[in-house]
This record gives structure tokens, sequence and C-alpha cells, in this order.
């Protein structure tokens, strides 16, 4: 069975040529798939691993707290934005009743486990993103020193091109990346939605040096952030990778969480998201339909190109 599963790419990224991206989700659809890690460059276990454990230990994630990020037993992800909830990937999402276990500090011995309420693809337009919201049975602790991230929300779309991404991916470790491109992306599923691209091409700028990274094989739901005013922000849910593009690069694409912020308000009836930089309350819906609109104008060009369907297939 083919386990390369054959995008239907709307946007045709950096060549007019390349009409079709073929990505592949991040989920194993055939068990002969290795469950790699996160691949980092250089990876160097005493600068990327959040759990490492040693006197040399030299984390380059140390300033930030990477509470927010929970994990089942399974390996699906589970990203607060709120006090109960949180943003996963549809097509690798937990499951009600499963339980999330989150790590308080960089402290892998201190674990603190919620539990699932259940959850729901953002759709827009009668069309499902890979963008799953999800909701705890209680909200988070106090006591437990649980944080929860602000989604960055700014006017233009373009004005996220160039930023510095930190990645996190399994397991537990951190590394860094350049966003290179918003794009409309759509799966063998159906879903479809805008995503945000970074290539694997050890030339970006600004110069990630060896801590760029490759998503693999069930990394799907974890996050991407850029940092805001000396913490996270939330950019990115883990949606899919290409590893064979015909310019060669590979690269990986997230759910780009910003353009759905009006959508993932809507649905938590009793919190809501926060943003950075913190809207006026009366600007925080024109920023968001600000944003909307710009990436509807992405959407309107990328589709005056003419897409077509190619098929490729893997071995397994
Ligand atoms: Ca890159
Ligand atoms: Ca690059």
């Amino acid at each position: 069975m083919s386990f390369l599963r054959v995008l239907r790419a709307v946007s045709a990224w950096r060549s007019p040529q390349a009409a079709v991206v073929r990505v592949v989700l991040l989920i194993a659809v055939t068990p002969c798939l290795a469950q790699a890690d996160m691949l980092i460059r250089s990876h160097d276990a005493k600068r990327h691993d959040r759990f490492y454990v040693g006197d040399d230990r030299d984390f380059i994630g140390q300033s930030f707290d990477w509470s927010g990020i929970g994990k089942t037993s399974s390996g699906r992800w589970a990203t607060m934005i709120s006090p109960s909830y949180f943003l996963s990937a549809t097509h690798y999402a937990p499951g009600a009743g499963n339980q999330v276990t989150f790590y308080p500090g960089n402290d892998a011995a201190d674990a603190q486990v919620y539990t699932v309420e259940g959850g729901q693809a953002i759709v827009v337009g009668g069309v499902a993103t890979d963008l799953w919201l999800g909701r705890l049975t209680t909200s988070l602790r106090p006591e437990d020193s649980i944080t929860y991230y602000p989604i960055l929300l700014q006017g233009a779309t373009a004005s996220y091109l160039g930023m510095e991404l930190f990645n996190y991916g399994k397991p537990d470790r951190v590394g860094r990346n350049v966003l290179d491109d918003i794009a409309e992306a759509e799966d063998e599923n159906g879903r479809r939605g805008l995503s945000m691209i970074y290539d694997y091409d050890n030339q970006d700028v600004p110069d990630v040096g060896g801590d760029e990274t490759y998503l693999q094989t069930f990394d799907s739901g974890g996050p991407s952030f850029t940092v805001w005013n000396g913490a996270l922000a939330l950019l990115g849910i883990h949606w899919f990778i290409d590893d064979n593009p015909p310019e060669g690069l590979r690269y990986s694409g997230d759910t780009f969480v910003p353009h759905y912020v009006a959508d993932i308000s809507s649905r938590m009836s009793d919190e809501s998201p926060t943003l950075v930089p913190e809207p006026a309350t009366l600007a925080l819906w024109s920023a968001a339909a600000l944003l909307t609109a710009a990436c509807g104008a992405v959407r309107r060009y990328r589709r005056t190109r003419q897409p077509s369907r190619r098929v490729a297939r893997g071995t397994c």
C-alpha cells in the first residue's frame, strides 16, 4: 500500500510550475513507517532536549515556558490556549477520555495528568480543517503551574513571513526554523486550510544553524511558536511534510492558527483565546477580520493558477 499521502495542493509554493505539492501526513498509515524523532539538523541532546539531565545542559528553550504542551500515552498532542481548551491536529487528535500529561517545568519526573472531555475539528464553510479544538474535563489547576499560550495576531499575513519559529516535536525536543510561506493546502481526506510552511534547507534568514527542524511521523498536532515580548506565542499546529518536492527542498507545514482565531473563539463557549499584541476590546475582531481578509486575498491569488492532480506512489 502506498503510504505517500497525496495532497492536492491549492497553492503554488515558490514556483508557478509547482502548482501541485505532495505532502505526507505526519501520522503513519502503515506499520512499517519508522517513528523517528523530530529531525534537528545538528541535534545535540544537551541543547535541544527539554528533559536532558546533565551539568552541561544548554537547552535553547530554557528561558521559555513549555508547560502548556501535553501529550497522551499514545503520543497525541494538546497545546493549551485557555484554562480548559487546547489545540491539536484533526487527523491525530486525542480521544474523549484520553489522559494528557503536562510537565510544569523541564523535569520529566514532575508530571500532571488531565483528562480530555472531547473536541471537534474546526470547520470553515462546511470544510473541515486539520485544526482540532479540544477541551479538558477540568480547567488547569493553578497549583500545577501549567500555562496556556497566546496566539500572535497581526494585521497582515505577509508580516509573519521570516519569523523565527520554535518547533516542538517528539520526544519533547525543541528546534528552530523560519516561516517561509503561508499557503492553502488540502489533504487526501479533504481537509483544507491555511498552512504555514518552513523548509529544511540550511540557508535560512535569520540563520537558525544546526537547530533547523524537519517534522516526522507522529509530530502531528504539536505546536510551533514564535517569541513575542520574550514569551512564546502560538503560530502553528503541525500538519504535514513534503519529503520529495519538485524543488528538492523538503519542508514541513502547520495549520496557520492566527487565521482561525474567530473560528476557534466561537467554539469556546465560556472561555476565549488570548491574543498578542493585546488588542483593545473593540479592535480585537476587526484585527481578526483584517487577517481573514488578507488570507482570503492570498487564496484568491493562488487559485488563479491551474492546480492539477498528480499521483505519487511510495513504496512501503
Ligand atoms: Ca528552513
Ligand atoms: Ca530556507
